[in-house]
């Protein structure tokens, strides 16, 4: 029976017996079904009264359809007898009839019901009452370890036993073999092997490195039917298997300055449930390879020459067999060897990531920025935005909110335009093609969101771009077709601007940023460039963000970024939630050549109004807002349905580099929890259950 229609409306119900809701519309339908009925089912509207004892009030009575209330069955739904029990037909256009009366929401047949029992067939007494037996517990169960090399990776486990000493009254028929993982529940592995066979071997579904359990019972038949012996006694094994490949999270490039190599600690199925170690090495063109060796997950290298980079490589091995870590997934962009923030050792392990993920087109981030230029390494990757600079003569293009995000320059008197969210955008999603650089996510969307003019933005502004950002409603601008999961603002003040005034328990800014967060969306923000607390940054200062501050090529606060103080009330530094690269050009030495320490990304040559599409370097964190970002939108990647906590206290948080010893961060602790790591993020949303 189709029970989803009972509940629904009138129509679907009669669809549901065999009728369009067509046919249910005229009265002379008849019902190709004769079942006994004693009346009607009737569902109202709700605040629809019962018909009452006469019938009323839907007239039915006074056509002589002769109604009488009955029970309230609940759910809305109540029996109502018709008088003289008219038959099947009769009682189906009475339904009919009422179905079209608007306080009715749906009407049903009250139909009449006999026992199952089935009359023929009756099997002899002598047969059923016979006495059975079953068989004796099955004997001397061993389970042992399959493994075999040529799949190295499945864990097999091999079941052998004796039949029963007795077996019963019955002919032996098969085998039951149920099982337990870990001292977990019983479980059946399979109900009858069907075979005499005193033996099974298990291929599938188990896991290395967990104990299981296994118990058998035998099958005899009598007379047709089937008893189920005694179990045996349990028989346990831990299967093992080759180990995984092991995840790097340091960079997989290293050099003497930095010379540990992380990876994440493996599971035991992982593991192959069986002992194992990890050899590391790191080799370069022209220098000796150098090796360490552990049981656990890092190891720190030594002998290498200064002023090298080595490529790392780490083989998990054990009885069963090895597995080596994954190579770096190599982007073919000119510029790939500037940008030093994706694989460098204090970057955020972009190209080890990249072996889990490169980012999926499904995920948009949007860019809340000064718009957008046309450039050959980004227009693949830009989905419809909108434009809500209000202020005409900020914006630039002649109109305050418009649908098209183009930036038409924010020059302003001597100041050439900053085309800052072309940079930004590139940062997050420029594509990994041939030509100049890639972002950090090369594979996502990039929605530009344009709040920024030539004066800057407005609280209103962002607010509009925000909740538009995010799919929410903004009166008057048509829905977002395209939703962000991650969005940016690389902006700030330079004077101290708190998000929440006197007196607000939750500011305008909060408010939309709360609604951002239920919409499952995060958002990133640039904790600023003053050199000050960050607290008095706005927008980085608005709860709920993740708040970015800067680092430099060293692994150290860049000069110019805002940092966390401590807050006496709760004994903690905040303001800077984590660090990402945002470049510094005064910590250029080591730096690859041209970059002087700062950020490359994609621009516009135009020193006004936009004329080619161009590379430039900028550093702050404006930029390092956008490679968090771009961080975020990986793991979106591989998991859409992430909300803004998850990204935070699974991915995020607990993944971060701590800051090297020795620099300002990790001492003074005001640059946050340490370097954002794209591969210990994306391996922690890999491993949520
Ligand atoms: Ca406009
Ligand atoms: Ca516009
Ligand atoms: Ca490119």
């Amino acid at each position: 029976m189709n029970k989803r229609y009972w509940a629904i409306a009138g129509a679907a119900l009669l669809a549901a017996v065999g009728f369009t809701p067509a046919q249910a519309a005229t009265n002379n339908n008849t019902l190709n079904f004769d079942f006994d009925t004693v009346g009607l089912l009737v569902k109202y509207e709700p605040g629809v009264p019962a018909i009452a004892r006469n019938g009323e009030p839907t007239g039915e009575n006074a056509a002589g359809a002769n109604l009488v209330a009955g029970s309230d069955l609940g759910q809305g739904w109540h029996s109502v007898a018709i008088a003289g029990n008219p038959d099947t037909q009769k009682s189906w256009q009475i339904a009919q009839h009422l179905l079209a009366d608007p306080r009715i929401a749906a009407v049903d047949l009250d139909r009449v019901m006999k026992v199952s029992s089935v009359s023929t067939n009756v099997q002899p007494a002598s047969r059923v009452l016979t006495v059975t037996r079953a068989a004796s517990a099955v004997r001397s169960v061993r389970a042992v370890d399959a493994f075999v090399a040529s799949s190295p990776t499945k864990a097999r486990v091999s079941l052998k036993w004796a039949q029963p000493a007795s077996l019963g009254s019955g002919k032996l028929a098969g085998y039951r073999i149920s099982y337990r993982v870990d001292n977990g529940p019983w479980k059946t592995l399979t109900a009858s092997t069907r075979s005499r066979a005193t033996g099974f071997t298990v291929t599938s579904g188990l896991s290395a490195g967990s104990e299981y359990a296994f118990r058998v019972a035998a099958l005899t038949t009598q007379n047709g039917a089937t008893r189920v012996g005694a179990f045996s006694a349990a028989a346990t094994v831990v299967p093992t298997a080759a180990p995984a490949a092991p995840v790097l999270v340091s960079g997989i490039s290293i050099n003497a300055k930095f010379p540990t190599v992380k990876w994440l600690e493996q599971t035991p199925a992982q593991k192959g449930g069986a002992s194992t170690s990890y050899l590391v090495t790191a080799s370069a063109e022209g220098v000796p390879a150098v090796n360490c060796e552990t049981t656990g997950s890092s190891c720190t290298l030594t002998g290498m020459n200064d002023g090298i980079t080595y490529k790392v490589a780490v083989v998990a091995k054990n009885k069963r067999g090895a597995a080596q870590s994954a190579a770096e997934f190599k982007p073919a962009d000119v510029y790939y060897g500037k940008q030093w923030w994706l694989w460098g050792s204090n970057g955020v392990n972009a190209s080890t990531a990249w072996s889990i993920s490169t980012g999926s087109p499904s995920v948009v981030v949007a860019v809340l920025d000064t718009g957008i230029t046309k450039h050959p390494d980004l227009d693949a990757n830009v989905v419809a935005g909108y434009d809500f600079v209000s202020s005409a003569r900020a914006a630039g293009d002649g109109n305050g909110w418009d649908s098209d995000p183009s930036d038409p320059g924010d020059a302003r008197g001597s100041q050439s335009s900053s085309w800052h969210g072309t940079h930004v955008a590139g940062l997050i999603a420029a594509s990994s093609n041939s030509i100049g650089v890639v972002g950090v996510a090369p594979n996502v969307k990039i929605q530009p969101v344009r709040v920024l003019g030539s004066e800057g933005g407005s609280t209103s502004d962002l607010i509009a771009g925000l909740r538009w950002a995010a799919g929410l409603s903004v009166p008057g601008v048509p829905v977002n077709p395209t939703p962000a999961k991650v969005i940016n603002i690389s902006m700030g003040t330079d004077t101290p601007t708190p998000c929440r005034l006197p007196g607000q328990t939750l500011g305008a800014t909060e408010e939309a940023l709360a609604a951002v967060k239920a919409a499952g969306v995060t958002t990133i923000t640039a904790a600023g460039n003053f050199n000050m607390p960050a607290a008095y940054s706005y927008p980085g200062n608005c709860y709920p963000t993740i708040n970015v501050g800067a680092t430099n090529f060293s692994g150290d606060r860049a000069v110019y970024s805002n940092y966390s103080v401590l807050d006496p009330e709760s004994g903690e530094f905040i303001g800077v939630d984590v660090s990402a690269p945002g470049g510094d050009s005064s910590d250029a030495m080591g730096t690859p050549e041209g970059t002087n320490g700062r950020i490359l990304s994609t621009i516009n040559s135009g020193k006004t109004i936009p004329e080619t599409a161009d590379y430039g370097f900028q550093e702050g964190t404006s930029m390092s807002a956008p490679v968090v970002a771009g961080v975020v939108a990986l793991l979106y990647s591989v998991r859409p349905t992430l909300n803004f906590e998850q990204v935070w206290t699974v991915a995020i948080q607990p993944t971060l580099t701590p800051f090297r010893e020795g620099t300002t961060c990790a001492t003074r602790k005001i640059c946050g929890g340490g370097i954002v790591n794209a591969a210990g993020a994306l391996a922690a949303v890999l491993n949520m259950p």
